[in-house]
C-alpha cells in the first residue's frame, strides 16, 4: 500500500457528566484523529492521548509533535507498508504508543476497507457481540454514587466499576453492594494512587467479593504489586503497568496480577494487544477490554478486540451515550447489556461529516 498522505483533526467532544478518577476531573474529551489516504481507501484511527500526562506521560500535544515529526514521515516513506509492518517501521522511536496506536490503526482500517474484510475477523474475533460494563466516577457523594449506579443497571450494564482514591474507597464499594447485593458485577480502579504501605486497608475490600482491583499500585512498579497480591484476597489486575507484551510476561512470571486490563492505546495497536491477550490466555490469565473514553471511531475497534474469546470479562466498552450527546459515528447503543461487532470492511464505521466539521478545532494535511 502506498499512502498518498495523512490527515491530523483535533476535535473537542463536552462529555454528558465530568468523570474523575484519582489523577484528575474531565469535562471534555479532547482527540485527535488520524486519517490515512491511500489510492485504494482511506482509513480513520483515534488517538487515545488525553490533554495532560496524568494517565501516562502522554498528552495530545506530545502525540502531535512526535506524529508529525517522526512517525508519519517514517511511515510515508515506505512504498509497500500494510498494518503489521507499522509497528515495525517505528519501533526505533521509543514510547509514544498511542500515537503508534491511532496509526496503525488507520493504515489497518484503509487495508481493511479495500480488502472488504472486517477488523474484528482480521484480529481474530470469535464473538457477535460483547458484555459491557461501566467506569463510574469519583463523585461528590454516596448518594449521588448509587444514582448514578442505579441508573446504569437500569440501561442495561453488567459489571460496575467504581474509580477509588484514599478517602474514596471502602465506603462507596460497601455502600453499592448494600444497596445493589451481591449478585451484581463489581470492581474497583484506583488509577496508581496507593503504595504498598496501604495494604493492611486495601485489604478491607476483601469483604466485598469484588471481581478485581485494577492498578493500586504505581504505574511501573511489577515488584510491589506482586507483594500486594499475596497480602489481598481480591484479586489484582493491571491497566497502567502493561505497556507491551514484555510487560505482560514480566507481570505473569513475577505474580504480579491475575487479570489484565488491555488497552491497545496504552501497548502500541491492535496486534500487540492480540499478543498480550494470546500469551494471558496461554498463562490462563483473564483479559478484558479497557476504554479512555473514545468516540465511536475507537470504540469500534476496542468492541472488535474485545470479541476474542480470551476476553472473558465484561469490558469498559461502553455505549456512546455513557459519553457523548452525540457521538462522532453512529451511536454504540446498548442491547440487553451487550455491543454489537461492526461487521463491514475495516472498523465497520466512520465519523459523520457534519458533526465531524461542527467539533474540529484543527487540521493539519501532511503529504507523504
Ligand atoms: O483507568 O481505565 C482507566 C478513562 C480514562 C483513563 C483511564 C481509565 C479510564 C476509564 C474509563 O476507566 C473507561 C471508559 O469507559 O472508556
Ligand atoms: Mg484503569
Amino acid at each position: 500500500m502506498k499512502i498518498s498522505g495523512i490527515e491530523l483533526r483535533r476535535i473537542d467532544l463536552p462529555l454528558v457528566a465530568p468523570f474523575r478518577t484519582s489523577f484528575g476531573v474531565e469535562h471534555e474529551r479532547d482527540v485527535l484523529l488520524v486519517r490515512v489516504v491511500t489510492p485504494e481507501a482511506e482509513g480513520w484511527g483515534e488517538c487515545v492521548a488525553m490533554s495532560s500526562p496524568l494517565y501516562s506521560s502522554e498528552y495530545v500535544d506530545a502525540s502531535v509533535d512526535v506524529m508529525r515529526r517522526f512517525l508519519i514521515p517514517a511511515l510515508t516513506s515506505r512504498p509497500g507498508i500494510d498494518g503489521y509492518g507499522v509497528a515495525h517501521a517505528l519501533a526505533k522511536f521509543k514510547g509514544h504508543r498511542m500515537a503508534k496506536t491511532a496509526l496503525e490503526t488507520a493504515v489497518l482500517d484503509a487495508q481493511l476497507r479495500a480488502s472488504g474484510e472486517s477488523f474484528g475477523r482480521f484480529l481474530g474475533a470469535t464473538a457477535e457481540r460483547v458484555p459491557c460494563g461501566v467506569s463510574v466516577g469519583i463523585m461528590n457523594s454516596i448518594p449521588e454514587l448509587l444514582d448514578a449506579v442505579d441508573g446504569y443497571l437500569s440501561e442495561g450494564y453488567v459489571r460496575i466499576k467504581l474509580k477509588i482514591e484514599p478517602g474514596w474507597d471502602i465506603e462507596p464499594v460497601r455502600a453499592v453492594r448494600e444497596r445493589f447485593g451481591d449478585g451484581i458485577l463489581l470492581q474497583a480502579d484506583a488509577n496508581a494512587a496507593y503504595t504498598l504501605v496501604d495494604a493492611p486497608h486495601l485489604a478491607k475490600l476483601d469483604e466485598f467479593g469484588l471481581l478485581l482491583i485494577e492498578q493500586p499500585l504505581a504505574n511501573d512498579d511489577l515488584v510491589q504489586h506482586a507483594a500486594l497480591s499475596k497480602r489481598i484476597n481480591t484479586p489484582v489486575c493491571l491497566d497502567e503497568s502493561i505497556e507491551s507484551v514484555e510487560h505482560a510476561a514480566a507481570a505473569i512470571t513475577l505474580g504480579s496480577c491475575s487479570i489484565i486490563n488491555i488497552k491497545p492505546g496504552r501497548i502500541g495497536g491492535y496486534i500487540e494487544a492480540r499478543k498480550i491477550h494470546d500469551l494471558a490466555s496461554a498463562h490462563g490469565i483473564a483479559v478484558w477490554c479497557g476504554g479512555m473514553l473514545e468516540t465511536g471511531i475507537g470504540r469500534a475497534a476496542n468492541v472488535a478486540l474485545a470479541a476474542l474469546p480470551g476476553f472473558t470479562l465484561p469490558g469498559d466498552t461502553s455505549g456512546s451515550s455513557r459519553y457523548y450527546a452525540q457521538d462522532v459515528t453512529e451511536p454504540f447503543v446498548l442491547d440487553d447489556g451487550h455491543l454489537t461487532v461492526p461487521t463491514g470492511p475495516g472498523l465497520g464505521v466512520e465519523p459523520l461529516p457534519e458533526v465531524l466539521s461542527e467539533i474540529t478545532s484543527w487540521t493539519e494535511w501532511i503529504p507523504a
